[in-house]
């Protein structure tokens, strides 16, 4: 039986388990019943209301209310979505290897890609040829914080290839620091200290490798070790490391800036799924920052790789960790914005676990056991994976496996734990399909909204014109500002959004031309300084042995220089100034068969070094259209062969 003879039940039932959802969709149903409304929007051609779509329609020419800084997963890239148009604005290019800007490619930006590599990576690189990686998977963008709310300074986010650490600018939206997390092994859950501001960055080491990892201890895996991370947001130096028992998956901190909790899964320590997965219960771990900072001062921790360690397993006894039971394999993690709740999302187990986090000082005080901070336990659908919230008491959890966002009342939660007859859930709505994370406008803040929220779905099947086997994912906008939530945009998005943070407008305030003087041009004003040469007031070449810098400048519709001349064999690097004091004049400078290009927003210098090892005449022209005369700015690089 076709997809389309059976109603698209194989399609909506991919993953085995989402029947119920299947039939209800199928039959366009709507059903109501007793206390419990639970709607199914239906098929591919319903779930669109009229009023609710035209409050997403952003017109020509009006600006969205929202940024989005969407995850670009294994395309290593940050992106800045609008909302509610779900318009993509900017990648930023972070982990990636990028054509257009040059990023991995010029000095600045390798600057940035180097400075944080561990000694290990930097020699291993070294042998292959590599200055840097040129991937990553960036899963979970963080804005910071001061006091809960989102401040307008930095986006955090993780890599989970090569175990970085990146931080974004969000006045320029540059990659301006990138920090390779020594003893951690493939950085996955990444949140940020929330009170009274960040503070930290929490990077959750995922898989259990040696500490240290060099070789040794390779069939002993009950020795190896998952490392949970705290970096300070303004040096991004690792401040001090805990080893935990199990992998740690998703983490979140409280509002207090007391705690930090995170997921695990595997607490059986196993390398197989079989053995991953053999006990019905994993734990979440709960980190006491007082009592960790208590303990590095007190000298408890160990030395390794620079960093101070930390024994926060379940066997140690310094007081820092607590370790609560909960249903096998959690996935996500999500405080919520009361200040007092955090929601643990079950995955394969159909249900959400909420802790209070006041609860937690009395276990770390011996008082009372970890299963007492438990207050609530609410079964969601199945494949629970992220939660987020609408500021007006309700919750909204992702259900993978029957590809559904389940809303669901906190209060309500909280009373039916103690034994009271009320359903919780309010809502289900299909989504399509498979989604992971959820999140809602402000979600993750104090000042959650309750206007939108995105719904990362992990397939779109038959959602889009088919364009082959390789489909895109599909990031669909929720209006969760009434009762119902409706569906109303369907976005299709690129390998692979894992998450995204919304923000509202107002909160930030780019730069519209970069300061001259900005430290992220640092390389080359240290050149330009050494040679006594005025960066974007002097055109010249300066050699040095065999090492040729070309100062220049860009100019609409002209490069300082019209052409410059080096030698086969000299190390060339070419720096060039955007004088222009334009908004959204951008130049760029492409060297034709060199491999060469970079961008120079206005007012900015970039800078790229090279090798010029084929002679001949090599025109380098503007690659961002600039100017009526665009097409004509453009010099040569005159190149000769050695001894001519
Ligand atoms: S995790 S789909 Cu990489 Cu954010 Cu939950
Ligand atoms: Cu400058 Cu095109």
């Amino acid at each position: 039986m076709s997809e389309k003879e059976n109603g698209g039940v194989s399609r909506r039932n991919l993953l085995g388990t989402g029947l119920t959802a299947t039939l209800a969709a199928t039959a366009g149903a709507v059903a109501g019943g007793g206390a419990m409304v639970v709607t199914h929007t239906g098929s591919a051609r319903a779930e669109t209301d009229d009023d609710h779509h035209k409050k997403a329609l952003v017109p020509p020419g009006k600006l969205d209310e929202y940024y989005g800084f969407w995850s670009g997963g294994q395309s290593g890239e940050l992106r800045i979505l609008g909302l509610p148009s779900m318009r993509e604005l900017l990648r930023i290019p972070v982990f990636n290897r990028c054509s257009a800007t040059g990023w991995g490619a010029t000095n600045e930006s390798l600057q940035v890609l180097t400075e944080g590599l561990t000694p290990a990576s930097r020699a291993y690189l070294s042998s292959v040829g590599l200055k840097t990686y040129q991937n990553g998977d960036l899963h979970h963008p963080r804005p910071s914080y001061t006091d809960g709310s989102y401040d307008g300074r930095y986006v955090f986010v993780n890599d989970k290839a090569n175990t970085r650490l990146a931080r974004i600018r969000l006045d320029v939206m540059k990659c301006d620091k990138i920090t390779e997390i020594p003893n951690a092994h493939s950085i996955h859950g990444l949140r940020l200290q929330r009170y009274p501001k960040t503070g930290y960055v929490f990077c959750n080491g995922e898989n259990r490798a040696p500490l240290v990892n060099t070789g040794k201890l390779l069939d002993e895996p009950k020795k190896w070790r998952s490392v949970f991370s705290a970096v300070d947001a303004e040096t991004m130096q690792v401040s001090w490391q805990v080893i935990v028992s199990g992998n740690l998956d998703n983490n979140d901190a409280d509002y207090k800036g007391k705690y930090v909790a995170s997921t695990c899964y595997n607490s059986e320590e196993g390398t197989t799924v079989a053995e991953m997965t053999g006990s019905d219960k994993d734990h979440i771990v709960v980190f006491n920052l007082a009592a960790i900072e208590q303990a590095i001062k007190d000298g408890k921790a160990e030395e390794i790789n620079g960093v101070k360690v930390l024994d926060g397993t379940k066997t140690s006894q310094l007081g820092i960790t607590i370790y609560v039971p909960v249903a096998n394999s959690p996935h996500g993690c999500n405080a919520a914005p009361d200040g007092k709740h955090l929601i643990i999302n079950g995955k394969l187990s159909p249900t959400v676990t909420i802790f209070e986090w006041d609860k937690f000082d009395d276990i770390f005080a011996g008082k009372s056991k970890p299963e007492s901070a438990i207050v609530g336990n609410v079964e969601v659908g199945l494949g629970p994976l992220h939660t987020t919230f609408d500021g007006k008491g309700n919750c909204y959890t992702s259900l993978f496996l029957d590809s559904q966002v389940v809303k669901w009342n906190l209060d309500d939660a909280l009373r039916a734990y103690k034994g009271e007859k009320v359903n919780p859930i309010r809502q289900k709505l299909d989504v399509h399909y498979q989604i992971g994370h959820i999140n809602a406008t402000h979600g993750e803040t104090k000042d959650a909204d309750g206007k939108w929220a995105v719904a990362l779905c992990k397939f779109s099947k038959d959602r889009f014109l088919n364009v082959g086997p390789m489909k895109p994912e599909n990031d669909q906008l929720i209006d969760i500002s009434g009762d119902k939530m409706v569906l109303v945009h369907d976005g299709p998005t690129y390998s692979e959004p894992h998450d995204a943070t919304i923000i509202h407008a107002s909160k930030l305030h780019p730069k519209e031309v970069w300061n001259k003087d900005d430290d992220f041009f640092r390389f080359s004003k240290e050149w330009a300084a050494k040679d006594g040469v005025k960066l974007g007031e002097d055109n010249k070449v300066v050699r040095d042995g065999d090492n040729v810098r070309v100062y220049m400048t860009a100019a609409a519709p002209a490069f300082g220089l019209a052409n410059f001349r080096v030698k086969k064999g000299d190390e060339v690097t070419v720096f060039v100034t955007n004088t222009d004091d334009v908004v959204d004049l951008a130049h760029g400078f492409t060297i034709v068969d060199y491999g060469i290009a970079m961008e120079i927003a206005p007012q900015a210098t970039a800078s790229i070094t090279f090798k010029a090892n084929k002679p001949g005449v090599h025109y380098y022209y503007c690659q961002w259209f600039c100017h009526a005369l665009h097409m004509e700015m453009s010099g040569q690089m005159l190149v000769e062969e050695a001894g001519a």
